[in-house]
């Protein structure tokens, strides 16, 4: 299986992250994506080609043009107004209040923009937001000219990411992106499978009206995990959309034992819809030692699920989303890749 990747991930290297309570070293960081690279490398995946670039145009056919002027002037703006720390936002729009007025502060701005405090906005944070889009594309145009699957390692994830609004260390929703380039070069039917421990809640809004666009996610429940107002199961669509949304969401503990039915479930449902192309967003923040998240995968149950990916025997696109167990990231992420390599015909 090829696999893109971008150096440019790094420009996103944030000092501080707020979680817990605590000011502490991001837990999304550079050396997520370099563990990756090196275990595709070690296990011989495939060739590792650098990314293309695609420009604004294929990020507009998913983001709000304001969102997207946004983010590429966010930083001078909080250093002009600030000086030189990460940029957080410390207040939003909830019950009662307005959303239909976008500040013209970079603060209201931030607030506006955004939903939550765990996502700063550095010096780099644009160039690399935009690499991680050029990776997905590239791995979109790679499968456009014949390839049967790609892994497009992206950095950082993207599946937070709404329209216009960023958050869960997401800014531009890179399966979408990529999703929306099929549908642009023939494909009828998309279908994406998230597979992070965190609800996709960013691209089920982004498809959610939507038939041409199946979405479906397997997470930690809204009722007690991050994000916690997106991802029931009674979220199925609405309109022309209405079926083409399926959640999953799953208690803290579980382990492949009580996941492997929902899993084979959303396997069965993708089948029936026949898609030309799968996406999966590719999280491993399931493993049992990693840091923010609480279920209990084991290193090899990521094969299997690079197998039941395998059995839709469908063009596959992989794209890298979470996984914060950085010693063992790229273990993980590359069984999957391998357990779906070695399973298909
Ligand atoms: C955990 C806080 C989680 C955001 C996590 C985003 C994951 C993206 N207590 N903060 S895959
Ligand atoms: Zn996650």
């Amino acid at each position: 299986m090829l696999t893109i990747y971008s150096q440019d991930h790094r420009y996103q290297d944030a000092r501080f992250e707020l979680i817990d309570g605590k000011l502490l070293p991001p837990f999304e960081n550079p050396r997520r994506a370099e563990m990756v690279l090196a275990q595709v490398q070690q296990a011989k995946l495939g060739a590792v080609l650098p990314a293309q670039e695609y420009g604004l145009e294929p990020i507009l056919r998913v983001h709000d043009p304001g969102y997207v002027a946004f983010l590429q002037t966010a930083w001078s703006e909080w250093l002009a107004a600030h000086g030189d720390y990460d940029a957080l936002p410390l207040n939003w729009a909830t019950r009662t209040m307005r959303h239909d007025r976008v500040p013209e502060t970079i603060d209201g701005k931030l607030s506006y923009y955004s939903f939550d405090a765990g996502t700063p906005i550095t010096a780099g944070t644009w160039r690399a937001i935009t690499a991680a889009v050029n990776v997905a594309l590239t791995a979109q145009q790679q499968m456009q000219q014949g390839a049967r699957s790609a892994f497009a390692l992206c950095r950082p994830p993207g599946h937070h990411a709404a329209r216009d609004f960023y958050g869960g260390y997401c800014f531009f929703n890179n399966a979408a992106v990529a999703t929306e380039a099929f549908r642009k070069a023939g494909a009828a039917r998309v279908a994406i499978l998230d597979v992070d421990y965190h609800h996709g809640n960013g691209t089920q809004a982004i498809f959610y009206g939507r038939s041409d666009v199946f979405f479906l996610s397997l997470h930690g429940h809204p009722s007690q995990e991050y994000p916690y107002f997106l991802g029931y199961e009674d979220e199925v669509g609405v309109g022309a959309g209405e079926g083409y949304n399926r959640n999953y969401p799953l208690r803290w503990g579980t382990d492949w034992a009580s996941y492997q039915t929902a899993f084979a479930d959303a396997i069965q449902h993708i089948q029936a819809y026949g898609p030309d192309v799968v996406v999966v967003s590719l999280g491993v923040d399931t493993f049992e030692q990693d840091p923010i998240s609480k279920f209990r995968f084991k290193r090899e149950d990521y094969c299997k699920i690079g197998e039941g990916i395998a059995s839709l025997a469908r063009p596959t696109l992989f794209v890298m989303e979470g996984g914060y167990a950085v010693e063992e990231i790229g273990t993980n992420v590359v069984n999957v890749l391998m357990g779906f390599e070695n399973s298909k015909k």
